[in-house]
């Protein structure tokens, strides 16, 4: 009888907080797993991270979670809608702008009663829906006094991002909320998104620790292909020693002056100086050349992304605090990732967009009190794809027949669903653009990948197994003839399950822009 008459009330839209999960999401953009302690990776002993530690020791951290496609904006479409890029229809940043008539969760979270809210990093062009609550940065955003937008316009707040939005945050739960309802927030940070700006508590932090370096830092490409060749992504050539590394006599394009120096005020500028200026000019009269400047700029590069990725722990910290104090810890499941992963450093590069390892994992804990057994680390393949269809059913509603992933909820309760998928499909867009990145799809079933950069047809296959970091194409080894046969069956599945256009898909990216940025490494003289 109770249970009907809830059952009732929920058909009216009235719903009893107390009996709803709330969601808590938190993510970022670009952090790679191996910058997070419990993932174990190189950076495990440095990686400033107890707070999502502790997430992962409270909960469950999934070691395969792989992205549909490892760019920032579609992997946003994809969450919101639970489909591929070529279906909820934002395949590349900057140039569309995300069909916010589609359906995606957030609409059919609030027609189940939830309050739902949005606050930082939204990146899809258009205004929010969905969102009872959204207060975004516009575009990329900016680490310091960032701008924001909201339902009455554009407006300034003065501190760090991370900061202002875990703030934001904080205030929105505690006095924003409407209190009756249950709620989903999406709390999601710019930050570790290049140009990698700390915050000014944290600007030398690590000064006194060499970071460790890759086995591929200075990789050749032998036994790769042109794509990875010819990309414009090498700390080497495309990262900037004046923007990227915050050297102020390299900022030939004024993009450190604009998006730093300008943004401060005269308090923040010191500081900042103060900590860089001596660090420069003992680079300067140093002068490294050849391969001791690209271990130069490895280090200020990983040191800044990890500065950046200290504030994005203590915000966790804060939040994860919050629900305890509050008592909404235990009626809350809390979920961090990342748009996608990130080199950071391997094959000598930053960015992503690859379907290599590093930039097509991303980092996914789930804290689940009471449902997820504390400290469990899940090995099934699982997607960007699949969140929207989680959250929906920790809501207790139905998954729409078209989204094109599953829900979480039976890994997280512990089961091992049989009929869980076996492969996973990657399709990237973006050529020419940023970074250059030749388009790609592939299909990876846990240990081999097919890769197919289809405008220059060229097939690669990697056993991750024998050759986990993914340096040895097997494609033409004929030991992998009956592996590479496999994969291309699976593939032609997987485009079919997922209503892949038959006819390659035209060229989306914007070719009026010209985007190789350095052709020739800078030196300093
Ligand atoms: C900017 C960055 C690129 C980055 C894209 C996409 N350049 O254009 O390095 O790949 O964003 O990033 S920057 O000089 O402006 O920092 S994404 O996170 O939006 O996908
Ligand atoms: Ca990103």
């Amino acid at each position: 009888m109770i249970k009907k008459l809830a059952l009732l009330a929920c058909s009216f839209g009235a719903v009893f907080a107390s009996e709803k999960t709330n969601i808590l999401f938190i993510f970022t953009d670009d952090h790679a797993t191996q910058a997070i302690s419990a993932y174990g990776g190189r950076f495990a002993k440095v990686a400033p991270t107890p707070n999502l530690d502790r997430l992962a020791d409270e909960g469950m951290l999934f070691k395969r979670c792989m992205v549909t496609n490892s760019i920032c904006g579609p992997s946003r479409a994809t969450i919101l809608t639970g489909k591929y890029s070529h279906l909820n229809g934002f395949m590349v940043n900057e140039k569309t702008k995300f069909d916010g008539s589609q359906q995606t969760f957030p609409k059919l979270l609030q027609k189940a009663g939830y309050e739902t809210s949005i606050i930082g990093k939204w990146h899809l062009g258009s205004t929010p829906t969905g969102f009872d609550h959204w207060d975004i940065l516009p575009g990329q955003g900016m680490y310091y006094n960032p701008d924001f937008d909201n339902a009455k316009g554009r407006y300034q707040v003065e501190g760090y991002c991370t900061e202002v939005v875990t703030d934001k945050a904080l205030n929105w739960l505690k006095n924003e909320r409407d209190n009756s309802k249950p709620f989903m927030l999406m709390v999601q940070q710019k930050a570790p998104h290049r140009e990698w700006s700390p915050a000014l508590k944290y600007l030398n932090a690590f000064d006194d620790v060499t970071m460790p370096e890759p086995d591929s830092l200075f990789d050749d490409y032998e036994g790769r292909g042109h794509a990875a060749r010819n990309q414009d992504m090498s700390i080497e050539v495309s990262m900037e020693l004046g923007k990227d590394l915050k050297i102020k006599e390299f900022d030939k394009k004024d993009q450190l002056a604009k998006r730093i120096h300008k943004r401060m005020n005269p308090e923040q500028l010191k500081a900042w100086n103060a900590a860089y200026e001596p660090k420069n000019q003992a680079l300067l009269k140093a002068k490294p050349k050849g391969k001791d400047l690209v271990r130069w700029k490895y280090q200020r590069y990983i040191k800044d992304y990890l500065r950046c990725i200290k504030s994005v722990d203590e915000s966790i910290g804060q939040l994860l605090k919050y629900l305890d104090e509050s008592g909404l810890a235990k009626n809350t499941i809390v979920i961090y990732s990342s748009d996608q992963g990130f080199y950071l450093g391997e094959h000598g590069w930053f960015d992503k967009r690859f379907m290599y390892d590093e930039s097509y994992r991303t980092p996914l804990i789930i804290r689940w009190p009471g449902h997820t057994k504390p400290g469990s680390i899940n090995s099934h393949l699982v997607s960007n794809l699949d969140f929207a269809e989680t959250f929906l059913e920790v809501a207790g509603q139905a998954i729409p027949e078209d989204m094109q992933g599953a829900s979480l909820v039976p890994i997280l309760k512990g089961q091992n669903p049989k009929d869980w998928r076996k492969t996973h499909y990657y399709h990237y867009y973006e050529f020419p653009g940023w970074h250059m990145v030749q388009r790609h799809e592939g299909a990876y079933d846990g240990r081999y990948k097919l890769m197919y950069f289809y405008d220059i047809n060229e097939w690669e296959l990697y056993d991750l197994k024998t050759d986990p970091k993914e340096m040895t194409n097997q494609f033409k080894n004929p030991e992998y003839a009956s592996v590479l046969k496999r994969m291309k069956q699976e593939l032609n599945k997987l485009r079919i399950q997922h209503k892949v256009p038959k006819n390659k898909i035209k060229d989306v990216s914007n070719p009026s822009k010209k985007y190789i940025t350095n052709h020739k490494a800078e030196v300093i003289q």
